[in-house]
């Protein structure tokens, strides 16, 4: 495998050297000895619901058409899609209960170490769930909040509170097609009883339903998790980071945290920042304790602390190879189970902290709310003893990208708007003046399927090329940081629209917003746009879409729907999306859906293709909303720079 085939980010193509000369195995490796993959399940065309099977559907039309029950192709895809779905919907709505959780204990004084620290957004939240505010203490507030947020996961009446936040004309659509999600566990429970062998077998039906589990999803679990994490440890603001694996320190005790949730890692911070914890490492002979992230634990800690990020999801392995690592704990979601093995070579040790995910072989230190800070000592402790055992050589690569992330929907408001008439008009105003064109999300994972990074960052410098705001997250997010595209400096590449709004300003032309449950910031921000004004009335007339290029999770795939169910284009790489092409499923998921949302998937692998698709879509909308006519183009003067200064 040649290294700069297989990933762009140049800390990578370093580290793939070093392994494949010491015959470490890798995931490209794994992904090598996988092939050739399975054709039907590439296909979404084979099924094992049931015992009656596995069964599969020719393609070719030469075998079977139908599974043992009689199922048929459009059927079978349907089923596999929506169980994505429900995975992904299920993976995001936990995370979001496990903060719930943790937010009602906090109120009730079980879990001490955390605490409220965006009042604001506490009582901002509140208001809008009818809790009473006036001369009540905050601990009440959100107890009474923390108890509503854990009811939303399995309330037996009503529909998701945050949905009601939708554009009024959304809501219409979802009601009259009947998917407004109800409570997510009944969504993700009813997927998997539509999808049992014999129930639902009318592909539409299906995936009507797989918009209302997605939705469950987007407008419920993971913006609940995003709200309440933002209550107890800040919104972000716009911060200063460093992305890639040089941010890992020779002479440092180096503390890698991966996985997912905040509640973990926040206190693995707190607990490394403690002075008699500083000493511990000085008195091992480390000049610092350093905890940099993986995965989108680590955009969650880079959003609102600064903390570096040493990689994204094919950075994990990699990571442990420089022998500098002294100890990478885990949560949830996208953690490799060869990590085990990889670090039986090094001194690296590796923790898990979930309840729900264990490895075999590896040391399990629980995380509990009631005892957090507790358990963050103990981690940062095992660090410092690590790193005193350190033995093997330390190769890191220099590698680093400077960035500027913490653009939540708020940040964005208040850095166009300004701190006295924070707004998003003036976002709306260079939409409608034709500076930016629109807004597209480039978000989710990184796949050894296709070049790292490769995906997310060709496709990002298309569409700012082409005038085109684009908002990030997860992986994509990090490996934009990597690539410097997540810095002012970077407006250089942005067309000449963008450029004049992103210099006006300081903004990076791509605007980091957070982790995987953070999507639901630019469906708030989708919102925001409507309300504004000047737009149209729903999502699905906004001049704005969604990409990932290099999927991997169900988690994407549930993102990636919500977004078509809420009125987006979303566009996925072809060769990763497992719907037959010439399926009546393909026809509806690329075409006739968007008669009854008002969004729809499209699939392309080439970014620079996407791009030009999301263009055409942009302007398409844009003519729609009668905005294209003819305008004489002219660089900013005083007048709109006063606009726009904040
Ligand atoms: Fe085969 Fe039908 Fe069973 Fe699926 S549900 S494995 S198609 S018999
Ligand atoms: S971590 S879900 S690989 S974005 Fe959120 Fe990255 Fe995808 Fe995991």
């Amino acid at each position: 495998m040649d290294p700069k085939k297989a990933t762009c980010d140049p800390a990578a193509q370093k580290m793939l050297k070093r392994m494949a000369d010491a015959e470490i195995e890798t995931v490209w490796d794994r992904l090598e000895a996988q092939e050739p993959q399975c054709g039907f399940g590439q296909l979404g065309l084979c099924c094992r619901i049931c015992n009656m099977g596995p069964c599969r559907i020719d393609p070719f039309g030469d075998g079977p058409q139908r599974g043992v029950c009689g199922a048929d192709a459009d059927t079978i895809i349907a089923r596999n899609f929506i169980r994505m779905v429900a995975g992904g919907a299920s993976a995001h709505s936990d995370h979001g209960r496990g903060v719930a959780h943790a937010f009602l204990a906090m109120a009730k004084g079980e879990a001490p170490d955390y605490g409220i620290k965006d009042r604001k957004k506490l009582l901002t939240l509140a208001q809008e769930w009818g809790i009473k505010t006036d001369g009540r203490d905050d601990r009440t507030i959100a107890q009474d909040l923390g108890e509503q947020a854990l009811a939303e996961f399995g309330k037996p009446h009503g529909t998701q509170r945050m949905a009601d936040r939708a554009p009024e004309a959304r809501k219409a659509v979802w009601k009259k097609l009947g998917v407004t999600p109800r409570a997510v566990d009944r969504e993700i429970v009813e997927a998997l009883h539509r999808t049992h062998m014999g129930v639902d077998q009318e592909y539409k039906s299906i995936l009507r339903h797989a918009s209302r589990c997605a939705l469950a999803d987007g407008w419920g679990g993971s913006m609940i998790g995003t709200e309440l994490q933002d209550i107890m440890f800040g919104t972000p603001v716009p911060a200063r980071g460093e992305i890639n694996l040089g941010v890992l320190k020779k002479d440092h005790v180096n503390l890698v945290v991966h996985g997912h949730e905040p509640l973990l890692s926040e206190m693995v911070v707190a607990a490394a920042g403690m002075p008699e914890l500083v000493d511990e490492a000085k008195k091992a002979g480390a000049a610092g304790i350093n905890v940099v992230g993986i995965c989108c634990t680590a955009n969650e800690l880079l959003m609102r602390h600064g903390i570096p990020v040493a990689g994204n999801f094919l950075s994990q392995e990699l990571a442990i190879v420089t022998g500098a690592v002294d100890l990478m704990c885990v949560d949830i979601q996208c953690i490799m189970q060869s990590l085990a093995e990889i670090v039986q070579g090094y001194h690296t040790k590796l923790i898990t902290t979930s309840e729900k995910a264990h490895m075999p072989g590896v040391e399990h230190v629980e995380m509990e709310e009631d005892r957090a800070l507790e358990v963050g000592k103990e981690i940062v402790r095992k660090a410092v003893e690590a790193f005193a055992g350190r033995s093997g050589k330390i190769y890191i690569p220099k590698d680093k990208g400077e960035v500027i992330v913490g653009f939540s929907h708020e940040t964005i408001n208040y850095v166009l708007g300004g701190q006295f008439r924070a707004s998003y008009r003036p976002l709306n105003d260079n939409i409608m003046n034709g500076r930016i064109r629109g807004v597209c999300g480039v978000v989710g994972c990184t796949n050894p399927k296709v070049r790292h990074d490769w995906g997310h960052t060709g496709l990002v410098r298309e569409l700012i090329k082409r005038d085109i705001l684009v908002l990030t997250t997860g992986c994509a997010q990090i490996a934009c940081g990597k690539l410097d595209l997540l810095r002012p400096e970077a407006a250089e590449l942005a067309g000449p629209g963008l450029r004049e709004v992103c210099e006006a300003v300081g903004l990076p032309p791509v605007l980091a917003v957070g982790s995987c449950v953070d999507n639901s910031r630019i469906l708030i921000a989708c919102t925001e746009m409507v309300r504004e004004g000047g737009l149209g009335d729903d999502i699905s007339e906004l001049p704005v879409a969604g990409a990932c290029l290099e999927h991997i999770t169900e988690k994407a795939i549930s993102i990636g729907h919500y977004f078509v169910a809420s009125g987006a284009l979303v566009v996925f790489a072809r060769k990763l999306f497992p719907v037959w092409a010439k399926s009546k499923v393909a026809k509806y998921l690329f075409e006739e859906i968007e008669e009854e949302l008002g969004g729809k998937w499209a699939v392309e692998d080439d970014p620079v293709k996407a791009a030009e698709l999301i263009h055409d879509h942009i302007e398409a909308k844009r003519d729609t909303l009668g905005i294209n006519q003819e305008r004489e183009r002219k660089l900013f003067d005083m007048e709109d720079r006063r606009k726009l200064e904040v």
